[in-house]
């Protein structure tokens, strides 16, 4: 087998134009519309300001590209396109090869006779989605004009989001957004190979169940070689095929187990399966695979039915955030911005995210970051929010490539830990008025979806990936249109705090058996702010303010809901700030909740890890991977011994929470003290766990000391500490007030920079409480150990950052920013 890119990179001359036009400009392939008009200079940056209202006309025109390449065919040739987005009609050398309609499709076109020997034109026209959907849509009204999306998009099978979410643009891409090949084959090629594990007795059973395609009675052998991660051994196997058919297995013993983030190592093995006609390679594949076991645990128990995710045997509470497209224009995202995202998630304990069905099955490189970071995936397919047209067979026809091409490509995936058939559709026929009797159109597509989502879908996810569990919704009980997001079973999204302006103390109320969305917006950093806005805008309610907020009156409901917590900021920036930290307290409170539930919930997977362009959003780190308040947070929630206080009035529960695998000892020293350091009372506790337990450690009453004067409960704190023997692992605060009432006061706060290596180490002093500090490098995106901390007076904290490239120690002194709770409204 050959491959011959068509991508840019491989010399590949391409150009594009819109269509009825007659001027060609240059291309990128893979690329896009817009990307390829931004570097021409051809449309504002439509992320900045409201240029995004500028760049409309570019998705509601055709556009047409033209590769011009070079081939010597030989042999079977094909055309393969791994994604064009989306309505394209693809003609090689002026004849037509076909139409696609489907972004998550992998084409195939055979072009034998067509392909020529020297130079070829290969010219694909696109014709503008948002025009088919919007007329699609006036057809058959399925879905609403909102203001969140475009028109119909459910008519079309391209990404949902892109055609405008309550965090995104509306900014739909067009273009070549995936890889595009010619694949040349001598005698025969590998149309599908399946690996499987089994494990049984430490042993794991490896197979591959191979089909070939073949064009001449060859006689074909199948290959099988599995090395082991570091390289030293080798299982080899063969088997010459029966008819185009064969299933090869090697054992592995001892085998080197795969685990999720936090709970042990990720090796992979190196596997191989090839195809050989009379000795010479016709085909191969190769991929990485990570052995491990994993089962969704649904078990009657005493609140209803369980829903813990167990890999290896071991139950492992879920630690995650919903992840989103990382970038309107998903052909600019660079394999350093995937890793950043995946090895952030990983930095702050995360061990579970969720591919999100707004979005896209994602690129090969953010799987293999998956796999090596440990990262355990919610997978959900493309469907969210809106009701699709099920009902109609070309449409369920046009889901089985798509289901087919995408399980096939991926389910060899250590990864992968479960399919989930859609976002809270199931929702909206149960919850939010999709059902009604009396129209006939609603009543066709109830029945389809139900007929899709629990007989269709998973039969074809059964047949293609007998290995892993399916779910049929996000958030679902397992049983069509009942109650799904109820706390005895199946997963919950929980949104009254943000979209019901619930309190953050109402997540206590809720007891989920697995949380998998719930989530608190913040404005992004001011450095973000900065990319869209000019200082004349930065106030809340500013015309750009609100275009970069897309849920409704969200900047009305973080200033609201800072308001039960905070004292309104002094500035715009502090009110970037404490919106970050607003966020971060939110989603702490009902993180710690639920880890101290673990015995009854199994997972908490917050709304949202990332960002696809600049906004105020849900998000723990924003488009420009910048961390926000919430990141580090997840850092310290999700680390895997939790120090947690259950706060109660004048009460105080000390809890810890344990993931790890083996018993824990330690000690919790906690004191009531004053804002300015005096301790009033203390005491020490020893805490002993068993393997991932959760306990109460102690509880304690202040009743008499908080009110002792009128002002006590202002002026007193309680703080806790965790320590392993003298190590010091964690430290929580709890405030007997709001924080907008603590008597704070100017905290003195001092910080030392040193250097050591290539780290720039802060020492944090107070002489006086100093709330959710906050170090920033102006002119670097520095990543610190820890920030947003508390820093207690007398006391130090220690902090690192990566000393930004070419740095010196005297420009980051001179850089340094420091600021607190106390300085966003004094
Ligand atoms: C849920 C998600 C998304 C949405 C988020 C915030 O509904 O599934 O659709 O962006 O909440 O509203």
């Amino acid at each position: 087998m050959k491959s011959q890119s068509l991508s840019s990179a491989s010399q590949v001359v391409w150009t594009f134009r819109q269509a009825g036009t007659d001027e060609w400009m240059p291309a990128t392939v893979p690329g896009g519309v817009h990307t390829d008009l931004l570097a021409l200079g051809r449309i504002p940056d439509p992320f900045v300001a409201d240029n995004e209202l500028k760049v409309q006309w570019v998705a509601e025109a055709d556009w047409e590209y033209r590769g011009v390449f070079e081939a010597s065919p030989g042999g079977r040739m094909f055309l393969v396109a791994d994604g064009l987005d989306t309505l394209a009609e693809v003609y090689l050398n002026g004849q037509r090869l076909g139409e696609t309609e489907n972004m998550f499709r992998t084409y195939r076109w055979p072009v034998d006779g067509i392909l020529r020997s020297g130079q070829n034109e290969l010219r694909i026209l696109f014709r503008s989605a948002v025009k088919y959907c919007l007329k699609r849509n006036a057809e058959k009204p399925l879905t609403p004009k909102t203001g969140m999306s475009l028109e119909g998009s459910v008519f079309v099978r391209k990404a949902p989001c892109h055609f405008g979410w309550d965090w995104g643009p509306k900014l739909p891409p067009i273009g070549i957004w995936r890889d595009l090949r010619l694949e040349q084959y001598a005698s025969a090629r590998l149309e599908d190979v399946h690996l499987r594990q089994q494990h049984r007795n430490g042993t794991v059973t490896l197979s591959a169940a191979v089909r070939a395609e073949r064009w001449d009675n060859v006689h074909l052998v199948a290959h099988l070689k599995v090395t082991t991660p570091n390289g030293r051994r080798t299982y080899e196997t063969h088997l010459p095929l029966e008819g185009n058919q064969g299933q090869l297995a090697v054992r592995i013993r001892n085998p080197q187990l795969w685990w999720p983030n936090g709970y042990g190592e990720q090796p992979l093995y190196d596997v191989e399966v090839s195809l050989e006609a009379e000795g010479t390679v016709q085909d191969r594949k190769q991929v990485k695979m990570g052995l491990r076991t994993v089962e969704l645990v649904r078990e009657p128990d005493a609140w209803g039915e369980s829903f813990t995710f167990v890999v290896n045997g071991v139950p492992v509470f879920m630690k995650g955030s919903d992840w989103i497209p990382a970038d309107s224009f998903p052909t600019r995202m660079s394999e350093a911005q995937y890793e950043h995202l995946i090895r952030s998630a990983a930095e702050s304990h995360q061990n579970m995210l969720r591919i999100w069905g707004g979005g896209f099955y994602e690129d090969e490189r953010f799987y293999d970051l998956c796999d090596r970071y440990g990262m355990l995936l919610w997978h959900d397919f493309m469907f969210a929010c809106y009701i699709y047209p099920h009902d109609e067979p070309e449409f369920i026809e046009n889901l089985r490539h798509e289901v087919n091409d995408n399980v096939r490509r991926l389910r060899h995936r250590a990864c992968i830990a479960l399919w989930c058939g859609n976002n809270e559709m199931e929702q909206g026929w149960a919850d939010w008025g999709w059902t009604n009797p009396n129209d006939p159109l609603r009543v066709l597509e109830r029945e389809a979806y139900e007929k899709f989502f629990y007989h269709t879908l998973p039969e074809w996810v059964h047949e293609l990936d007998p290995d892993r569990p399916y779910w049929p919704s996000s958030a679902s009980s397992n049983v069509p249109f009942q109650a799904p997001n109820s706390p005895e079973r199946g997963d919950m999204h929980y949104w009254d705090v943000w979209h019901g302006r619930k309190p953050f103390t109402a997540y206590r109320q809720q007891f989920p058996r697995f949380m998998s969305e719930f989530g608190f917006q913040s404005l992004p950093p001011m450095e973000t702010i900065a990319t869209y806005a000019d200082p004349e805008d930065w106030n809340m309610t500013s015309y750009i303010m609100e275009h970069h907020q897309r849920s409704g009156n969200g900047n009305g409901l973080m200033v609201a809901q800072m308001t039960d917590s905070f004292r309104l900021p002094k500035d715009f920036p502090s009110l970037s700030y404490l919106s970050m930290v607003l966020q971060a307290e939110g989603i702490r409170y009902g993180v710690e909740h639920w880890r101290r539930n673990k015995h009854r919930v199994s997972g908490t997977l917050y709304w949202q890890l990332n960002d696809c362009w600049p906004v105020a959003s849900w998000s723990s780190i924003d488009y420009y991977g910048r961390w926000k308040a919430l990141h580090y947070a997840a850092k310290r929630f999700y680390a895997p011994i939790l120090l947690s206080i259950e706060d109660q009035g004048a009460l105080m529960e000390v809890h810890v929470t344990s993931d790890l695998t083996e018993p824990w000892q330690g000690q919790v020293r906690w004191a009531l003290q004053t804002l300015d350091g005096e301790t009033l009372r203390s005491g020490e506790v020893a805490v002993s766990l068993a393997a991932l337990q959760s306990a109460k450690v102690c509880s304690l009453d202040f009743q008499t000391e908080i009110e002792a004067t009128l002002d006590r409960k202002r002026e007193v704190i309680f703080v806790a500490d965790l320590y392993q023997g003298e190590k010091h692992l964690a430290t929580s605060v709890a405030t007997f007030v709001p924080n907008k009432h603590l008597k704070l006061v100017e905290p003195g706060l001092n910080v030392q920079v040193s250097r050591s290596g290539k780290q720039a180490i802060f020492e944090v002093t107070a002489h006086s409480l100093a709330r959710f500090v906050e170090l920033k490098l102006a002119g670097a995106d520095a990543i610190f150990s820890d920030n947003y901390f508390d820093v207690l007076p007398g006391r130090k904290v220690q902090v690192t950052c990566v000393l930004p490239q070419g740095w010196t120690l005297a420009q980051v002194k001179k850089a340094l920013r420091v600021q607190s709770l106390y300085h966003s409204f004094a």
